[in-house]
């Protein structure tokens, strides 16, 4: 087995077994996606270089690799078990219609035993089992064991499919790579992917498919590889470890919260797991500092901002204050390839201490509230934690922490109620305002609203492009203004027709539906719309029968009857890349 321990060298080791195949290396892009607003950050690899994965000719050629860093806040609540982390780095390759799965899986084989020295006998992989929209993926087996993988190594699953990493786009099949960890057991001759002893090290995605914003898997002109392996795992399994916060991509960070808390790493459950949480938070934050994004209340800043929270108040727990900081300077020493953290280092530590004074004056109110509303009481009602929670910004988490520790009751069940019911009353409250503010236009603005809706479906059939999505709206009583991303002067064909589908759906009386679900559940509906913004938070998806589904604020109308007759009055260009449409209901 390979002696590496460093994730440099890991990284040097795979880009340059790839170059030595014809690979070039392609930049480690920003984590915030620069063409593709419906996901927030980079989540592997492949976003970057989706334009090529649809057919576009890349400058580099047909064979690319590189090192990625990635952000995924999918899992943020698992962060704080051995391999759960936010940010990673993830080895990639690509194939844009060059090599196909033959080549792909005899790469991949070659670098994890060729020159990383992993052991055959520790290795086991999974192939898909098929589905409705495409076969068992037999080629893969075979090239498998052509390879020397038995039978019982091989596994057949029916969710080894990767993508499309937005709403629409290329993905399918996947053949994911596992190795067994344990250095003194013997690895079992049957593979069984539940026993999280088999680590997967590497998944090399079969792009054969489009998925269209139909949800139908179109087979793609253009078929290619897409191979992610994430550095901290496979750092991980061939040291042998059971905790990727021991390899080299953590230990300092862990070393430096393990000085400053004065607590051992590993000698209580519940402090290690506030130790990773601040490592994992405090290092996906420098990055996201780095690549330009602020604490705020929305989008990337949001979740920045939640990052930063969750670390203090962890650091809180075993006994840490001011320490961000500090942290980060563990971080830089990981990283020093990074020229984006040392280009920006004094913003970071500036950001990273300005949110940190900023929450400890938070939580410095939030006590004092929390003193006064519980004292000589045994419990906390649910008016005074909302109030805590709402109008001092102070943790739910918190609360419940304190109120543990001070043996006062409180109902966290209640507490969610009292949000429920706060936001349905702000919900009248602010659709009284629409009506209110707006006099009798009101139902105009409510109407128009509903019509962008049906307008944004249109459109994306009429062009054929699936990844059409709103840039800009502006609705005022008279008219709806509705921004988007095409790059050229539509036809006037074009616009007859998106007009006559949009009456076509007012013609049909169909009924809008509000549905309040997760982001995730939104996503997997193929909703329409920005799904991480807000993770763990519920949002409203609209619909308006199968024809379009969307998240969005509302209000609108009931059904597409009440719409009248639709008119496309203006079309022009917005800025590059962006058109602008203006369109009112007769
Ligand atoms: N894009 C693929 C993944 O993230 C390789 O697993």
């Amino acid at each position: 087995m390979s002696e590496i321990k460093n994730r440099r060298e890991l990284i040097d080791l795979y880009l340059n077994f790839y170059k030595s195949k014809n690979h070039k290396e392609i930049p480690n892009s920003s984590l915030i996606p620069q063409n593709d607003p419906t996901v927030l950050f980079t989540t592997a690899g492949m976003h970057p270089i989706v334009p090529f994965l649809l057919g576009q000719a890349h400058p580099l050629g047909k064979r690319l690799c590189n090192v990625q860093r990635c952000i995924r806040t999918g899992d943020i609540n698992e962060v704080g078990d051995e391999y759960h982390h936010t940010f990673f780095e993830m080895l990639g390759k690509w194939s844009l219609g060059d090599y196909f799965k033959e080549d792909a899986i005899k790469y991949t084989f070659e670098f994890f035993t060729k020159e990383l020295k992993l052991s055959k006998e520790k290795i086991a992989v999974s192939v898909f089992a098929g589905n409705k929209d495409s076969p068992k993926d037999e080629e893969s087996i075979s090239v498998w064991m052509s390879l020397g993988i038995p039978k019982e190594r091989i596994t057949l699953l029916k969710d080894n499919w990767w993508g499309p990493a937005g709403l629409t786009g290329p993905c399918g099949p996947c053949t994911e790579i596992f190795y067994w960890k344990p250095k003194n057991i013997k690895a079992p001759k049957k593979f069984n992917p539940k026993d999280s002893r088999w680590v997967e090290i590497g998944n090399d995605v079969l792009m054969e498919y489009l998925k269209d914003s139909k949800e139908n898997y179109i087979p793609a002109k253009q078929k290619n590889i897409d191979f992610g392996g994430g550095v901290e795992r496979i750092l991980s399994a061939i040291n042998g470890l059971e905790d990727n916060y021991l390899t080299s991509c953590f230990i300092p960070i862990i070393n430096k919260i393990e000085k400053i808390s004065e607590k051992k790493y590993g000698k209580n459950k519940e402090e290690t797991r506030s130790m990773r949480i601040i490592a994992d938070h405090i290092k996906a934050s420098v990055f996201l500092i780095a690549d330009g994004i602020i604490p705020s209340n929305v989008e990337h800043g949001y979740v920045l901002r939640r990052l930063i929270r969750v670390a203090i108040r962890h650091g809180k727990k075993i006994g840490i204050k001011n320490f961000t900081k500090e942290i980060a300077q563990s971080v830089f020493s990981i990283y020093e390839d990074y020229e984006i953290l040392k280009k920006n280092k004094e913003k970071i530590l500036e950001e990273l201490n300005n949110e940190e004074d900023k929450f400890n004056q938070t939580i410095e109110k939030g006590f004092a509230i929390f003193n006064r509303i519980t004292k000589d009481k045994s419990e906390m009602n649910c008016k005074d934690s909302f109030l805590l929670y709402q109008s001092y910004g102070f943790p739910l988490e918190m609360i419940e922490e304190e109120c543990e520790e001070r043996k006062i009751k409180f109902s966290k069940e209640e507490f969610e109620r009292e949000c429920k019911a706060h936001q349905e009353l702000s919900r009248t409250a602010s659709a009284g305002t629409f009506k209110s503010g707006l006099a009798d236009n009101s139902e105009a603005t409510t109407k128009l609203h509903t019509a962008t809706h049906l307008l944004a479906q249109a459109l994306r059939e009429v062009l054929k492009k699936p990844d059409l999505h709103q840039k800009g709206s502006n609705i005022t009583a008279d008219r709806a203004r509705f921004d988007f991303n095409f790059d050229r002067k539509l036809t006037e064909e074009e616009i007859k027709k998106i007009e006559e589908i949009v009456n076509n759906k007012i013609k049909e009386k169909i009924e809008i539906k509000c549905e309040e679900i997760s982001p995730l559940e939104a996503k997997k509906r193929g909703a329409q719309g920005i799904f991480d913004s807000k993770y763990g938070e519920k949002v409203s998806v609209y619909s308006v029968g199968n024809f379009s589904k969307e998240i969005c604020a509302g209000p609108h109308v009931k059904n597409t009857e009440e719409l009248g007759k639709f008119k496309i009055i203006k079309e022009e260009s917005s800025s590059a890349g962006v058109r602008r449409i203006k369109a009112v209901l007769e």
